[in-house]
């Protein structure tokens, strides 16, 4: 498997480039190497740059639910570039968009569109800070919520110790206000309940953590979450740009049965096009401009084009896709386990309705992110490259999840299957 084209245009990139890409995992740091270059795609396959053809579980991190380039998402963006890419004005389209996302979840009557789930976190948190005063929020190790600055904070030295700067460039005085507490640890949420109750503002969780791998919620976790935010007038954020309208037709919010107040989303909706989205409850929604005072804004927000795309893929799903979905993902779980277990290779996989991730460990269990620290990120890399040379695609991090679209067919699943069974027997 040659890789010149990619190769000569990774070295063309990094010239003009930082890291030659526009998003860091995607340079490969994770697993060393230089990244692939693709140039197609279609279904469940992805063909690079110098013609090679692999099956993908990235999905484009997330959006790609019913597999690449599916057709009624192009012709619905073919149809509407014919006529008008943006307007920076009301459409149809952004209506029956709205309109399709607070009848698919009820938590949600009345939402904002906007451009990433970076926007959509951002907002979401301005929105809680103004609606309840409040300056704190919560977060988890290892919750990745985008580059908003007061959620790259990472946590202080104990759980109730004000957050440090994650990155250059976010200030301190800024990052203090965000706690940060392990994942699925309610009794930590409880002291910094106990601690700063009165002076939070919300708690903004992914229900099934993506990005330190994929961790599901411990029963009764969200449960928790919803009672201590309610008991202290905080409000709890659904953080779905990737569970959501992936783990079931109305997120991970009706799989666990647990509503939040406010819901972000991404991904999925946009069908591959940059759109992110925020919504809640009306009476929260309406203190947004232009009713209310708090202020958020974006020129091509809602634009016809990413709405046709997101709105052609959400409204093409239905629950009878979501149990295939959730079977492929059970048979493909079950099948890498026991092939690895059938090489002598420890590892932990957890599971969600159509996302993953293979952690090469010994624990027992992995549900926090010093669980996923502990696990053996050189054997991911090793996976990862023996995969793809297989002409299979996984995400270029230990620390990310892996993703199943409608298009992964059992004869995909079987390829898959016997790629990871060769290349588990070359970790042992
Ligand atoms: P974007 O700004 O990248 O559209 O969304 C940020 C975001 C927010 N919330 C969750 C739960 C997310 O997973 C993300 C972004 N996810 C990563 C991959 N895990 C995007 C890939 C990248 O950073 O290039």
């Amino acid at each position: 498997m040659t890789r010149q084209t990619s190769d000569a245009l990774y070295d063309r990139a990094c010239k003009v480039m930082p890291g030659g890409v526009n998003s860091p995992v995607r340079a490969f740091r994770g697993v060393g190497g230089t990244p692939v270059f693709f140039k197609e795609a279609e279904g469940p396959y992805i063909t690079d740059v110098d013609g090679n053809r692999y099956i993908d579980y990235v999905a484009s991190w997330g959006p790609m639910l019913q597999g690449f380039s599916y057709k009624p998402v192009v012709d619905a963006v073919r149809d509407q570039a014919q006529l008008a890419l943006s307007f920076g004005a009301p459409t149809e389209i952004e209506v029956k968009m709205a309109e399709l996302i607070c009848d698919l979840v009820p938590s949600i009557e009345k939402v904002r569109m906007v451009n990433s789930g970076t926007e959509a976190t951002m907002s979401a948190i301005r929105l809680a800070r103004g609606i309840t005063g409040r300056d704190k929020i919560v977060k988890f190790e290892g919750g990745f919520h985008g580059h908003g600055d007061s959620l790259l904070v990472k946590a202080g030295s104990g759980v109730l110790t004000l957050g440090l700067p994650d990155s250059p460039g976010v200030p301190a005085d800024l990052a203090q206000h965000t706690l940060t507490v392990p994942y699925n640890d309610l009794d930590a949420i409880e002291r910094v309940f106990n601690a700063y109750g009165q002076a939070i503002a919300a708690i903004i969780v992914e229900p099934v953590a993506g990005n330190m791998g994929c961790i599901p919620p411990l029963p009764g976790f969200l449960e928790g979450l919803r009672s201590q935010s309610t008991d202290h007038g905080a409000l709890l954020i659904f953080d779905e740009v990737m569970t959501g309208f992936r783990v079931a037709p109305g997120g991970a919010q009706q799989l666990y049965n647990v509503q939040p107040d406010l819901t972000t989303l991404g991904k999925v909706i946009g069908g591959g096009l940059p759109v992110g989205a925020f919504g809640g409850r009306a009476d929260y929604m309406d203190q947004l401009a232009p009713v209310g005072s708090i202020y958020q804004s974006g020129t091509l927000s809602g634009n016809p084009l990413a709405m046709q795309s997101g709105y052609a893929l959400l409204s093409s799903l239905y629950a009878a896709q979501y149990a295939k979905l959730e079977q492929q993902t059970t048979r493909l779980v079950t099948e890498l386990k026991r092939l690895a277990e059938a090489n002598g290779i420890d590892v932990v996989i957890n599971d969600v309705c159509a996302m993953f991730s293979i952690f090469f460990t010994d624990q027992p269990t992995v549900s926090c992110f010093s669980d996923v620290h502990a696990a053996n990120t050189d054997r991911y890399r090793k996976f990862f490259h023996g995969m793809l040379a297989e002409g299979v695609y996984f995400a270029p991090s230990p620390f990310e999840a892996a993703f199943v679209s409608t298009c992964h067919s059992d004869d995909i699943l079987d390829v898959t299957l016997m790629s990871a069974d060769k290349v588990f027997s070359q970790l042992a």
